[in-house]
């Protein structure tokens, strides 16, 4: 594994984008991501895609220092290619914010401002959700709707977890979220990923936002999606739920004060309109409390209420 540059040029968002054989979608989403956060750097990580999308984003990256590469000997999966994107943004401490999407133009990067801005004004996790309102998957037939929207219910109901969309790739960290969370320790890889991730920032006691996206089909390439992922994805919900990675009170928790001011309020969930995020923000007792019950739940008037659900 290599970084074909040094030090990344310090700024404050990094864009991390898993690739595999997307030769067609590389430049133009990088193109598209920098247009709309000329500020951030974007890190393609590569698992040596056999139609020459690596050696694509060593040209991207020689011409553009905000562009990185992170090459890997072979297809691991997603989670995997995560996993090193994310210790790569976490080795660079000018880095704040990460942000993780796919390549493919399923999610689109005129999102990526109100993502981190959600980080920018407290959320320690913003989801970009499809299944709160104002969130759509335009084109998806019944099958797809269905197993989509069954993944999330399924790990919503067996996790106690209150979020919507669970199976969603497209995210934004706060680094020190990232950190403790301990991705060298995350077991997932397809969408099992998704689901763990957000289920290990629950246990932190982060500050989770969800905010609307509409979810196109890819631009163009294969889906690399397989029933084998779906099995790992709900045979991991079932062990994450009866066994847990380590005790029932989670994970060492260190949370920012002010997220553990958001879980200080009553566990009677209310709805209160907060013009300072774009999104539905939840937030639940944090320091090793039992996360069944959720303190309170913010919404703006833009995100309107959550979707109730299928
Ligand atoms: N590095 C790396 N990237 C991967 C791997 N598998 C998938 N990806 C990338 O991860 C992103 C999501 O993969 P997709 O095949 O689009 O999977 P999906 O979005 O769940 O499925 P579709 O909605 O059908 O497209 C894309 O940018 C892929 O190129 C992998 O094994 N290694
Ligand atoms: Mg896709």
């Amino acid at each position: 594994m290599s970084t074909t540059k040094g030090p990344l040029t310090g700024l404050a968002a990094l864009v991390v984008l898993p690739t595999y054989n997307e030769r067609q979608n590389l430049e133009p989403m990088v193109n598209r991501i920098l247009e709309h956060v000329p500020a951030a750097d974007v890190l393609i990580v590569d698992d040596n895609s056999p139609d020459g999308t690596g050696e694509l984003a060593d040209a991207l990256a020689s011409r553009d220092d905000h562009v990185h590469v992170l090459h890997r000997p072979g297809k691991e999966g997603l989670g995997r290619a995560y996993q090193a994107g994310f210790r790569v943004a976490l080795d660079q401490p000018g880095v704040r914010t990460i942000v993780q999407m796919d390549c493919d133009f399923s999610h689109d990067p005129a999102d990526i401002p109100r993502l981190v801005s959600l980080i920018d004004s407290g959320a320690d996790l913003a989801i970009g959700s499809r299944y709160v309102q104002g969130g759509s998957t335009p084109g998806w037939g019944l099958q797809r709707r269905m197993v989509s929207r069954g993944g999330s219910l399924f790990a919503r109901s067996v996790l106690g977890l209150p979020y919507r969309d669970l199976t969603g790739g497209f995210k934004a960290w706060r680094r020190e979220t990232l950190e403790q969370i301990d991705v060298s320790r995350l077991q997932a890889n397809g969408y099992g990923f998704q689901i763990e991730t957000t289920w290990r920032a629950h246990r932190v006691g982060a500050g989770i936002v969800e905010t609307p996206i509409t979810f196109r089909d890819r631009f163009a390439g294969k889906s690399k999606m397989s029933r084998a992922i779906m099995r790992e994805a709900l045979l991991l919900v079932l062990r994450l739920r009866f066994a847990p990675p380590s005790t029932r009170t989670g994970y060492p928790v260190a949370v920012r004060s002010d997220v553990a001011a958001w879980g200080a309020h009553s566990a009677t969930p209310s709805i209160t309109s907060d013009p300072s995020t774009s999104g539905v923000r939840y937030s639940h007792p944090v320091a090793g409390a039992p996360h069944s019950e959720h303190g309170r739940l913010l919404m703006s008037p833009e995100a309107g209420p959550p979707d109730p659900g299928p």
